[in-house]
């Protein structure tokens, strides 16, 4: 399953929003690792169900009304500090968590009420542009001093007359979520000597810095926007790539709602509806977060699962069924599965998500769509419907 984790200073939001995108997932007992430990949980993507498609929605548990939610894995990392590479607060430890990560959600207080360690200060009085880059330089300084660490070993092995660079950095970097494949394509990205002992602190630098944004790219979060100022939000725009300006509170409240009974609103929504009796303070404070809605387009919670799921790590959601006239697994459940995948992947590598024995039987594919058969180097679409046809199913 696809992994993201939430990092950034103490007193960000990371465990508001954590707990806002876990909360109410009707699924969870299906996904073991759930309950590992706290601070791991199943959140979702959000996206269009192919049932739009049909005449009658699907009724999967995961799909409200034609809005499907897709299972991500989503990770509370405890607050970073500067100095974290080195051991500083409890850093190592949590730059450890983020190994499991495919992308970070960089979460930073944008309303400038937390000072640099975190410490709660007066409202305004930290510019929380300078915490943009404070994640992506920790991780990089950190993953810089493994390869430092263990060059020595590297060198050592270029000794030997079948050395293959690829394969000794491809041996350091697995733990850091790093495949063969993407050492290779860092290494074809950079320039360096052909003897490692002869690579200088800034190869090795160069190296980390190519190997973590490749493997583990990151989108800000600017959270707070409820009592964040529209200049430092502006400014923040303009700091990162991808910028979702969020209420991890707001959103919280919202899911919280729901559950009660007292809201109608799905995450992601740009707006809500007060359906039960509420008192005036809650109302008040609901209409506060309409507001917030109303002028970012919704919490941003679910945009922020979104752009990493969907933009950042460009993935699309594929739909394998059994029976591709009626969408139907052999229990006659409509679109029981959906499964993220990256772009350009193929039929097979839909057949391997769902099951390797499916994967090793495989026959062909159909398009639920058109029911023509696709081939096997067909690029699936977002949204399609797949019907794998194999000598296990
Ligand atoms: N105003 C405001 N406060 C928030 C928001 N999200 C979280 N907080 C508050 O920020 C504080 C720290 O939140 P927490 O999730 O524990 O931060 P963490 O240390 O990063 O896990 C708490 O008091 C939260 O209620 C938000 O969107 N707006
Ligand atoms: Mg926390």
């Amino acid at each position: 399953m696809l992994s993201l984790a939430l990092a950034g200073k103490p007193n960000a939001g990371k465990s508001t929003f954590y707990t806002a995108a876990t909360l109410a997932d009707v699924d969870v007992a299906n996904y073991p690792f759930t309950t590992i430990d706290s601070n791991r949980g199943v959140a979702t993507a959000r996206t269009d169900c192919p049932c739009l498609d049909l005449d009658e929605r699907c009724g999967n548990d995961r799909c409200r009304d034609g809005t499907r939610y897709v299972p991500i894995e989503l990770i509370d990392v405890a607050g970073l500090v500067p100095g974290a590479h080195e051991g500083k607060g409890l850093g190592n430890q949590f730059l450890d968590e983020l190994t499991n990560a495919d992308a970070i959600l960089n979460v930073l207080d944008a309303s400038g009420s937390t000072d640099e360690e975190g410490e709660p200060v007066e409202e305004g009085s930290h510019d929380p542009v300078e915490d943009v880059e404070f994640i992506e330089r920790e991780m990089n300084l950190w993953l810089t001093g493994i390869i430092d660490r263990n060059w020595e070993s590297v060198k050592r092995k270029s000794r030997s007359p079948d050395f293959d660079i690829n394969d000794a950095l491809s041996d350091l970097l697995t733990g850091f979520g790093a495949s063969t494949a993407d050492v290779a394509a860092c290494l074809r990205s950079l320039e360096y000597p052909e003897d490692p002992i002869q690579w200088t602190d800034a190869d090795r630098e160069a190296l980390a810095k190519t190997v973590r944004s490749r493997t583990k790219p990151i989108i800000l979060v600017a959270n707070k926007v409820d009592i964040a100022s529209e200049e430092t939000l502006d400014r923040l725009q303009e700091a990162a790539e991808i910028v979702i300006p969020a209420t991890a509170d707001g959103e919280l409240a919202l899911r919280r709602a729901v559950e009660a009974g007292v809201v109608d609103y799905k995450p992601g929504d740009v707006d809500f509806e007060i359906t039960g009796d509420i008192s005036d303070a809650q109302e008040a404070g609901l209409e506060q977060i309409r507001e917030v809605l109303t002028e970012y387009g919704g919490t941003g919670v679910q945009r922020a699962l979104n752009a990493a799921v969907y933009d950042l790590l460009d993935q699309i959601t594929a739909y394998p069924v059994q029976n591709e006239t009626k969408w139907t697994d052999a229990q006659g459940n409509v679109l029981p599965d959906a499964f993220l995948l990256p772009e350009g992947s193929t039929p097979t590598d839909l057949a391997e998500a769902v099951h390797t024995d499916i994967a090793e039987g495989y026959l062909h594919a159909v398009n639920g769509k058109t029911k023509r058969r696709i081939s096997d180097s067909y690029e699936l679409e977002d949204g399609d419907v797949i019907k794998i046809v194999s000598t296990a199913s």
